[in-house]
């Protein structure tokens, strides 16, 4: 087994919508038993606490909620996660889905400086593919790969290291895409796979083909997993619940798959809200997803050929 060094980061980031509660999620994940669980799969694993924003000198915005304070969240996270990808594999603990634009341009930052190229795994119902002119909430968590792959209309947030192009971005569990998004995204190269391709393809070859893709660059992969890529029947803890999405065992196969791949240099887990969750279930089972991502067998799985 490939024995990792794991680095656990809260982001305890609710700045990215309006309706609060994923201020929560680290401590969650932490009742849930994620340190244990990756720590007995034989990796070293260190939590090093919450980050805190920068302090940003910024007037609020009308229409862009908590603008300073995600401005704040992208600085602190950018420099935590480029400084944490040169030890180890950084684990973010969210927190809503805006703390990816610090995340993702940290581990691009990153990338570029030992020379290889970052891809991105977008799993989730939404593409957030917004910019601050197309969004229509205001809310900063539709937002971030248009920041990360430097789409204008972004001037407030720091000027990325380096952008992720489109081309190395990938989104499996599309279901929800705003037509400002969709407008975007139909002059663009991302490879989209949304739940009508799985359900005739399976999940395995979208995930497979952009697999193929990093490998064939040389590049490593981030993993941005947000809550609602999951059924909200089996992931209730998100407010922005969608039906039909992943069910448990096509999300634990890409888990599986990601993990044979040997690719993944770092993950999200996003949008968690326990104020919304039944008893724990859904922090549960992030935790085991991310288990499965870091080696384990969830399924007893035993197969001969007839
Ligand atoms: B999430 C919506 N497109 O812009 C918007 O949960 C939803 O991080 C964004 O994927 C959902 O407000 C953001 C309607
Ligand atoms: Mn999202
Ligand atoms: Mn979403
Ligand atoms: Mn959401």
């Amino acid at each position: 087994m490939d024995r990792k060094h794991l680095i656990l980061v809260g982001v305890p980031m609710d700045a990215g919508k309006r309706r609060q509660g994923c201020r929560m999620g680290p401590d969650a994940y932490r009742v849930a038993g994620l340190a244990k669980a990756l720590a007995d799969l034989g990796h070293s694993v260190t939590d090093m606490g919450n980050v805190q924003p920068d302090p940003v000198d910024l007037p609020e915005h009308d229409h862009l909620f908590a603008l300073p304070e995600c401005v704040g969240w992208t600085r602190a996270l950018a420099r935590t996660a480029r400084d944490a990808a040169a030890t180890g594999v950084p684990i973010f603990m969210g927190g809503d889905h805006a703390l990816s634009m610090g995340t993702v341009s940290g581990m691009a930052a990153h990338a570029q400086q030992i020379g290889r190229p970052l891809f991105v795994l977008w799993l989730d119902a939404h593409s957030d593919f917004h910019t601050p002119n197309s969004t229509g909430s205001g809310n900063l968590h539709g937002t971030p790969v248009a920041y990360f792959t430097g789409q204008p209309g972004f001037d407030a947030f720091p000027a990325l290291a380096a952008p992720v192009s489109t081309d190395r971005v990938g989104m499996i569990g599309l279901r929800s895409v705003d037509p400002a998004e969709r407008a975007a995204l139909e002059k663009d190269r991302a490879m989209l796979a949304d739940m009508r391709s799985i359900d005739e393809h399976g999940i395995k070859a979208p995930l497979m083909a952009f697999l193929d893709r990093v490998r064939a660059a040389n590049g490593i992969l981030h993993v941005s997993l947000d809550v609602d890529f999951l059924d909200p029947a089996i992931a209730p803890a998100v407010g922005t619940t969608v039906p039909g999405g992943a069910t448990e065992r096509e999300a634990h196969l890409v888990m599986e798959l990601l993990h044979e791949s040997g690719l993944v240099c770092s993950l999200d887990l996003v949008e968690l809200n326990p104020f919304l969750d039944e008893r724990g279930r859904t922090a549960k089972l992030m935790v085991d997803l991310a288990a499965s991502l870091l080696g384990r067998r969830i399924f007893d799985r035993i197969t001969r050929s007839f």
